[in-house]
């Protein structure tokens, strides 16, 4: 956006009353939804940085085909939110490239009989890569259709064997002032950790993402490993994650921390239930529709009905 703001200066999310957090326009930057790219040069950045990027193989899985159009790679790799290296939608497309993405290791531990640490390639190798195109759509009022590489969570779940006290999954992503800008930025007490229900982990929907478009994941996106949750907020599909632990209680999430009042712990897709400080009814694709297009509905679960019987007998107004 064209506002400029101080950048690192505010004060910790837990510091600061409801109230003020409401005047605090940080945060109220999460909520603005942006315009696609003018003409900066990224998307072009982004096309040279694709063709040197290693390929990775999958099988396209035709359950899993969202009968939309893929979003322009060039949209999808710089129109991103990934707060570690910075605020505004073109930050991670300018920044990220100071990421390291191997060696890397993943630690899975916690309420599991097996815990495991394993070196990315190992955890890639751990099931069948599969393409998926899923929407992908954020809590600001914007979405993306991405062919999306991966395997099911539940693969990586089997191998650790969950504990029958295990009930929640915490996902911590990579904390490192020393390749992340954005860190310097109190917006989010760091590291950036999200959470999921076990049995929402376990969905056959639920992707474990090491690449998308054919290739590995550019970093912007999360590289080198994230989630894709698709029927919750883009902002519960975690990027470059470093630790998952399997747990007893509900994970204390970032975005549930910073503003708990805005950002609920399930944070499903529901166009019935309007962020306090705008409404979640529409939303607008990128790439597609302009500011002056009418904006699509938001569909329940973002369009993924089949979650529906993971929230039975839930009231989702009540647990947003
Ligand atoms: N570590 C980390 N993961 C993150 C974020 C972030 O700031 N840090 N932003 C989230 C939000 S708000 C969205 S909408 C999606 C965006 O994913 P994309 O850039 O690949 O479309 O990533 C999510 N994962
Ligand atoms: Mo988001």
């Amino acid at each position: 956006m064209l506002i400029r703001i101080p950048r690192f200066d505010e004060p910790l999310p837990s510091e600061i009353t409801p109230r003020e957090r409401l005047a605090s326009r940080r945060l109220f930057l999460h909520g603005m939804a942006a315009g696609t790219l003018a003409a900066t040069g990224l998307a072009d950045a982004a096309l040279a940085d694709a063709a040197q990027r290693p390929r990775l193989p999958a099988q396209r899985n035709a359950k899993y085909i969202a009968p939309d159009k893929p979003t322009a790679y060039g949209d999808a790799t710089t129109y991103n939110n990934f707060y570690e290296f910075g605020l505004e939608k073109d930050d991670p497309a300018a920044h990220a490239g100071t990421l390291k993405t191997r060696p890397w290791t993943v630690r899975i531990d916690g309420e599991v009989k097996k815990p495991l640490t394993l070196d990315i390639d190992a955890l890639q190798k751990l099931a069948p890569m599969e393409e998926r195109l899923y929407r992908l759509r954020c809590v600001e009022g914007w979405s993306m259709a991405i062919p999306w590489i991966g395997f099911p969570f539940a693969e990586l779940a089997k191998k650790v064997e969950p504990a029958g006290n295990a009930k929640f999954v915490e996902f911590t992503t990579l904390a490192d002032r020393a390749q992340m800008p954005g860190l310097a930025s109190r917006v989010l007490d760091w590291p950036y950790v999200e959470g999921l229900r076990l049995d929402e982990a376990n969905h056959p929907l639920t992707l474990l993402t090491f690449g998308m478009y054919g290739q590995l994941l550019p970093n912007q996106n999360g590289a080198p490993v994230r989630l894709v949750v698709p029927w919750k907020y883009g902002f519960k599909s975690a990027k470059s994650i470093v630790r998952i632990r399997f747990t007893e209680t509900q994970p204390a999430t970032a975005w549930n921390r910073a503003a708990p009042d805005e950002y609920g712990f399930f944070s499903n897709v529901n166009p019935e239930v309007d962020h306090p400080r705008w409404s979640q009814a529409t939303e607008r694709r990128i790439g597609e529709d302009g500011f002056f297009t009418r904006k699509r509905k938001t569909q329940m679960f973002n369009g993924y009905p089949e979650v529906a019987s993971l929230y039975a007998g839930m009231d989702l107004k009540k647990f947003f």
